[in-house]
């Protein structure tokens, strides 16, 4: 069997979520890093890929998928071991709106494209990008801190792992980079902790990764 091929930046909050996944499930993968500062994701060859122009993209012989929510899914349904969606389709329903919540609402407003329209179009210097990403990440961090609340255990659903970590794990990362101010969150930061004690979430992490410039790494 091919291995598959994760095209991925280390950087890239939904390609350490997918990462995580594969880590987590022991899954084998070539790491194929795609710069996005010099803008490698609009290359003619990558984007015969994905014609999207992102990362991350996931390669299993002549499968190609892209989106990292369907990529989980897929890499669940063909390695069900552990699983990261609860069985129950109730509660299986609310991990997907709890991975909804950052993927379609929180993560896109700090992807690199829009970044660089607010700086180019708009004049947004970093600070003003910075209070651009908690303006709308706040409110978004302040939900699902009350979901955690009444569905936490030692993890966001219950005390087993599931996509909801997989998926809050990476966008905590990423909004610390941009200084959104963590502090009110509690409950979300002990699971935080929490999963970087596990060795996928180790393993996943960006600045661990093979394309991690030298002085961003960490050991
Ligand atoms: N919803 C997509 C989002 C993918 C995405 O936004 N990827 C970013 C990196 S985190 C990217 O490749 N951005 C390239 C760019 O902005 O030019 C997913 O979950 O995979």
């Amino acid at each position: 069997m091919e291995k598959l091929v994760l095209y991925n930046y280390f950087r890239s909050s939904t390609s350490y979520r997918v990462r995580i996944a594969m880590h987590l499930k022991g899954i084998p993968f070539e790491y194929r890093a795609i710069h996005l500062l010099k803008q490698e994701q609009h290359s003619p060859e990558f984007l015969k890929v994905n014609p999207q122009g992102e990362v991350p993209a996931l390669k299993n012989g002549d499968l190609v998928i892209s989106q990292s929510l369907p990529i989980l899914e897929y890499l669940d349904e063909t390695h069900p071991t552990p699983p990261i969606y609860p069985k129950n389709p109730g509660e299986r329903a609310q991990v997907r709106q709890f991975c909804e919540n950052i993927n379609s609402y929180m993560h896109p407003v700090c992807n690199l494209k829009i970044l660089q329209y607010l700086e180019t179009q708009h004049g947004y210097d970093l600070a003003a990008k910075e209070g651009w990403i908690s303006n709308w990440q706040i409110p978004g961090f302040t939900a699902l801190e009350k979901l955690a609340e009444q569905h936490a255990g030692r993890f966001c659903y219950g005390d087993e792992l599931t996509a909801a970590d997989i998926c809050l794990i990476p966008m905590m990362f990423s909004a610390r980079r941009f200084h959104v101010d963590l502090s009110a969150f509690p409950i979300l930061n002990r699971i935080d902790q929490d999963c970087q004690e596990i060795e996928a979430f180790k393993e996943s992490h960006p600045l661990r990764q093979v394309d991690t410039p030298d002085d961003l790494r960490i050991p």
